[in-house]
């Protein structure tokens, strides 16, 4: 089974938190974004955007790192999968958010933070405005409680978790999200989080 990624890639890094949770052994496949190679056809015709991460096992090839990530949690068989529909489609909930709300503004944060050479000081204000309601209504959900979804580990806080790889460079505003900062220890705290993490 291939998965292509980039090592400093969020995106990419979701699915391989899960791949390493879980205990699905995986190739990766480094693509060489900054030189172009996800402009060019061979790689297009694995991902249509030419983007990480995308997998291929067999027949199947992916792209979108929550599908991805949800194919392997599937196919190892693991809890962070719920069995439950309610559940289930409560993980689905978290992962849709994170990617659709979430990763907007924070992708603005990181870009400005580790992309600019000077950061654009409306462009971050901009972003910490649009994180801020976001954030709190993680904060209003992970309120008294350890996890997203029931009270253990799912793929919500996993997929969730990917999205803060790099919340202290890029100064995510946590500042009135206790609950989250709480959550995000615990969620770095794992194993698989500790194997993925970019060097900084
Ligand atoms: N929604 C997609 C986003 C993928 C994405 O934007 N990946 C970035 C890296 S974090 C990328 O490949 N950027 C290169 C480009 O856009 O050319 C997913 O979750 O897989």
């Amino acid at each position: 089974m291939k998965l292509y990624i980039h090592p400093g890639s969020p995106n990419a890094r979701r699915a391989r938190i899960v791949a390493h949770h879980v205990g699905i052994d995986v190739e990766e496949v480094l693509v060489d974004l900054p030189g172009g190679e996800g402009r060019q056809a061979p790689y297009r015709a694995i991902h249509p955007l030419g983007k990480v991460p995308a997998l291929v096992d067999g027949p199947t090839t992916l792209f979108e790192s929550s599908a991805i990530a949800a194919y392997l949690a599937q196919k190892a068989e693991d809890p962070i999968w719920p069995a439950d529909a309610g559940e289930q489609a409560a993980v689905l909930q978290w992962l849709l958010f994170a990617q659709i709300h979430l990763d907007r503004p924070l992708g603005t944060l990181v870009f400005q933070a580790l992309f600019r050479p000077e950061p654009d000081a409306a462009a971050v204000e901009a972003a910490r405005s649009e994180a801020i309601p976001l954030l709190s209504v993680l904060e209003s959900a992970l309120d008294g409680r350890r996890w997203l979804v029931g009270d253990r580990l799912t793929l919500a806080d996993l997929g969730v978790g990917a999205c803060f790889t790099y919340a202290e460079p890029a100064r995510f505003p946590l500042d009135d999200a206790p609950s989250v900062a709480a959550w995000l220890d615990r969620v770095n705290g794992l194993p698989a989080l500790k194997h993925t993490r970019p060097q900084q």
